[in-house]
């Protein structure tokens, strides 16, 4: 092994030197302290809460890294297989809080800041959220990572390093403004590793030509090279010293001659506009969620990112020397949606053209290797690349993508003799001008496993999207793994109160690393001490959410209303305009009763936050309104308490674990069969909220977890979907009147300029109603007055919110990853000893 080439002596003298970190209070304010003094030079002057929580976070960052070195040294050393997830999406939010409550030192850390005249709250919100992501599916990523390091599963994730992460949504006259995200000025949880770069290469040629045994070989010339730098971030899991990593790669322009030759010319300026060119290839995140542009430096990024990470895997997996066969034994790579399918197609590249393998056995080695996530069945959604795009940036990738699917097509072929339908319709390539690469194909055909992210959404890839695949595979390469949240972050984090509360009846956390036995809370429904504890603490939750309402929009909202709450991206497909226009239908009701029949009504906030993608028009139309609408209803006097409408700015990471536990019920209302699974949907059932939604991702499964009669379901269901649309077309539409009077209000310019509405009310009206928005808004209306009555029960609904949490066991991302590792990776944990 490694370590016995190092002299015994010289061994001995580095671990008597080794660092420790803290462990108690005292040693907790030293280290603080010193890193304020010396790796910030401040002093007790002139230490602000951010200075305090930079020496926060130092001293922390200490201790994680020490756990890593020691978990990568046990993970190379033990040399057994590891899983790698490719996401183009990192959602972490902050990693301060996290690291104190994983390692367990958040007591700690709390006294030791309150010695030197600090509140640990207080530091904590400094921290800068780590933004580099969506939505779901790059949450979904985080949560996946806070998982495998606390099942101590040797894993690491490979991403990009965006200088500017998701933007900054700020509101300007109820309309959404982007400001950049630069997040890195002061980022303590990375380590840069400017040793370990990687070249990657772009354009050029492929060079045919017959190696001494005359075998037909091809080579990719020339073209431009971009340097991947790795900075890597330590992911510490919980209650272990399991610290995985995350690497996360930064472009710069490559150190090869070809710059110098530049300088040499004379050519200053242009050699430094190419080192700009590569800047900017890890410079942004791609701000959209569910939809696919097909820009050139998208594809950039992907094949960079692929690169470098697929050159990083081989690298780790040369050092000890195996045989090519057993790659698939030693890694295991999911692809986080089609984003990093190219790493298919780098992998062959790197076997046949680079090891000199044989395109069946690397083939063999390959589809052993990668699974696929799908995410979503949204058409818009969907990537294709266009061919001439591809055979300009990655020339020699379009050949083996031709091979590819040459050699797939003819074993369909010989499977179904003369269907040449099927043979076009399950092509890599769409036949259509230019012709277009089918990212999700390639990512089929390469992956040993597919999977969907909630059963509705796998069944639908089986019967609709995938289906001529399934035909072609059978069945059992297509299966679903129901997403999951980890319950550290969205509930022990997020409601600490709550967290408490649970560990005072169960005797302890330990239900935080098997969710499963929250069911054990059921047996306290019964007991009013409790019921009133947990009624107390949604309470607390409310008034906290409260004070920031207050404080970021001026607006006083009554914690004793009905927080009912949807935070999401902004998506035609989520339907926040149906909530709005539900809100208006709720005014316009408010406003036609008698001041004796309002006192009888439920008063209600409906807070809605969330992004719209820069180039989203109708996205943005709707929170437009929503902010018009808010600006009405809040000032009517008439209204009062019974209605109020808040928007959340800027709605993110941070902000999710301050809303998710203040909500009485939060809504989950995409058109049936559009939303691949949803995750806030579980972090607020968690939370005691409960739910209206529709039949629609994983509102179906926590339905069967916790019971219908703890869930309000509404609306048509996915099998109708398709002949509602058609009848539109065919059959006339006809507008659902409380909608109508709905429209007829913002027409009527109320909520200010209602030309501004125009397309908004005109996709329901005039053009088909893609999204059922009038379909289901007499069940939305009639179910949200369900909601109210059954609110009026205090008891009843208290008993509802206890039930749902002690039956949502399933959706921790521990049995989620658990479930990848036995039917996906074939990979086994691995614990970290001291
Ligand atoms: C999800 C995306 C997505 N599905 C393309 N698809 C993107 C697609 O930048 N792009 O091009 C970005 C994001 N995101 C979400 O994944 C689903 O809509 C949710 O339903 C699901 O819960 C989440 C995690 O599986
Ligand atoms: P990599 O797999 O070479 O990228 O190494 C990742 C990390 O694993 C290193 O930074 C070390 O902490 C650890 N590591 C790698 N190689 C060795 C080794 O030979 N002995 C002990 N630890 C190692």
């Amino acid at each position: 092994s490694v370590e016995a080439s190092i002299p015994e002596p010289l061994r001995e003298a580095w671990r008597k030197y080794s660092a420790v970190g803290f462990t108690n209070k005292e040693e907790f304010e030293k280290e603080l302290v010193r890193h304020v003094e010396t790796t910030l030079a401040r002093s007790l002057y002139n230490c602000d809460d951010f200075s305090a929580y930079g020496g926060t976070a130092l001293a922390f960052r200490d201790r994680l890294i020490i756990d890593w070195n020691k978990t990568q040294q046990r993970q190379t050393f033990a040399d057994q297989k590891r899983v790698y997830y490719l996401s183009l999406e990192f959602l972490m939010g902050r990693a301060l809080d996290n690291a104190m409550l994983n390692v367990g030192m958040k007591d700690v850390a709390r006294d030791g800041l309150k010695d030197l005249g600090f509140c640990v709250e207080d530091v904590i919100d400094q921290e800068h959220d780590a933004a580099l992501g969506n939505g779901g599916l790059g949450r979904l990523a985080a949560c996946f990572l806070d998982s495998l390091a606390t099942l101590n599963y040797p894993a690491w994730g490979y991403g990009l390093r965006y200088r500017y992460g998701i933007f900054k949504q700020e509101i300007v006259n109820g309309y959404q403004v982007e400001v950049p995200d630069y997040w890195l000025d002061f980022n303590p949880w990375e380590f840069p590793r400017h040793d370990v770069t990687v070249d990657v290469q772009f354009y050029g040629w492929v060079r045919k030509y017959q190696d001494e045994n005359g075998k037909t070989c091809y080579s990719w010339q020339d073209g431009e090279l971009v340097q991947a730098v790795a900075y890597d971030v330590p992911i510490p899991g919980y209650g272990t010293k399991s610290t995985n990593n995350l690497r996360l790669w930064s472009s710069k322009a490559a150190s090869g001659e070809f710059d110098f030759q530049k300088f040499n010319a004379g050519e200053y300026e242009s050699a430094v506009a190419d080192q700009q060119r590569a800047d900017t290839i890890s410079a942004v995140l791609y701000p959209n969620d569910n939809l696919d542009r097909g820009k050139e430096l998208r594809l950039k990024q992907q094949y960079f990112w692929c690169a470098a990470s697929l050159y990083d895997i081989v690298r780790r997996f040369k050092k000890t020397k195996h045989s090519w066969k057993d790659f698939p034994d030693q890694v295991a790579i999911q692809l986080n949606d089609t984003h990093p399918t190219l790493a298919i197609v780098e992998l062959q590249r790197i076997l046949i053209d680079q090891e000199g393998l044989e395109w069946d056995e690397a083939w063999n080695i390959v589809t052993h290797t990668f699974g696929y996530t799908n995410h979503t069945v949204l058409p818009e959604a969907l990537e294709k690349w266009s061919v001439p795009l591809f055979q300009n940036l990655l020339p020699r990738h379009l050949q083996i993508i031709y091979d590819i699917n040459l050699f797939f097509l003819q074993s369909v072929e010989k499977k179904f003799p003369n269907d040449r339908d099927l043979l076009t319709r399950v092509s890599i390539i769409e036949e259509s001008h230019p012709k277009m690469v089918r990212m999700a194909y390639l990512a089929i055909i390469g992956s040993h496993k597919v999977n969907g992210v909630a059963e509705l959404h796998s069944d639908l890839l089986r019967t609709t999207l995938f289906k001529d695949f399934v035909t072609v595979y059978g069945a059992d390469k297509f299966m679903n793994v129901t997403n999951g949240v980890t319950p550290r972050r969205w509930l022990h984090q997020a409601n600490p109160r709550l967290s408490d509360l649970i560990a005072s009846r169960l005797g302890g956390y330990h239900w935080l690393t098997d969710l499963t036995l929250l069911e054990k809370l059921e047996s306290f429904v019964e007991d009013k001490a409790f019921r009133d504890e947990w009624a107390e603490v949604k309470t607390a939750n409310k008034l906290r959410l409260a004070k920031h309402i207050k404080n970021t929009t001026g607006y006083s909202v009554n914690p004793k209303a009905l927080f009912d709450i949807q935070v999401k991206r902004i998506h035609e497909y989520k339907r926040q305009q149906l909530n709005i226009f539900g809100v208006i239908h709720r005014y316009l009701t408010i406003k036609s009763l008698s001041p004796e029949e309002r006192k009888k009504l439920v008063p209600r906030v409906s807070i809605i936050g969330g992004k719209a993608a820069p180039g989203y028009w109708m996205a943005k139309s709707i929170i437009h309104l929503i902010n018009s609408v808010a600006s009405v209803v809040n000032k009517d006097e008439e209204v009062g308490d019974l209605l109020k409408v808040i928007f959340v700015e800027d709605y993110n990471v941070s902000k999710a674990e301050l809303i998710c536990p203040a909500s009485d019920i939060s809504e989950h209302i995409s058109t049936a069969g559009t939303e691949g699974s949803g995750t806030s949907n579980m972090k607020f059932v968690l939370n005691g909220g409960l739910i209206i939604g529709t039949c629609d991702g994983a509102n179906i499964e926590i339905t069967r977890e916790i019971g219908e009669q703890n869930i309000f379901l509404f609306g048509n269901l996915a099998e109708d979907v398709e002949d509602l649309r058609h009848r539109h077309f065919y059959g006339g539409f006809k507008l659902d009147p409380d909608l109508a009077k709905v429209f007829d209000t913002i027409r009527s310019g109320v909520f200010g300029d209602p030309s501004e509405f125009n397309a908004l009310i005109s996709s329901i009206t005039e053009h088909g109603d893609y999204y059922l928005v009038s379909d289901d808004f007499h069940s939305y209306i009639t179910t949200h007055s369900i909601v109210d009555e059954a609110f009026q029960n205090k008891d009843e609904w208290i008993v509802k919110s206890i039930t749902s949490v002690a039956r949502m066991g399933f959706f921790s991302t521990d049995r989620v990853i658990n479930e990848y590792a036995e039917s996906i990776w074939n990979a086994e944990p691995l614990v970290v000893k001291d």
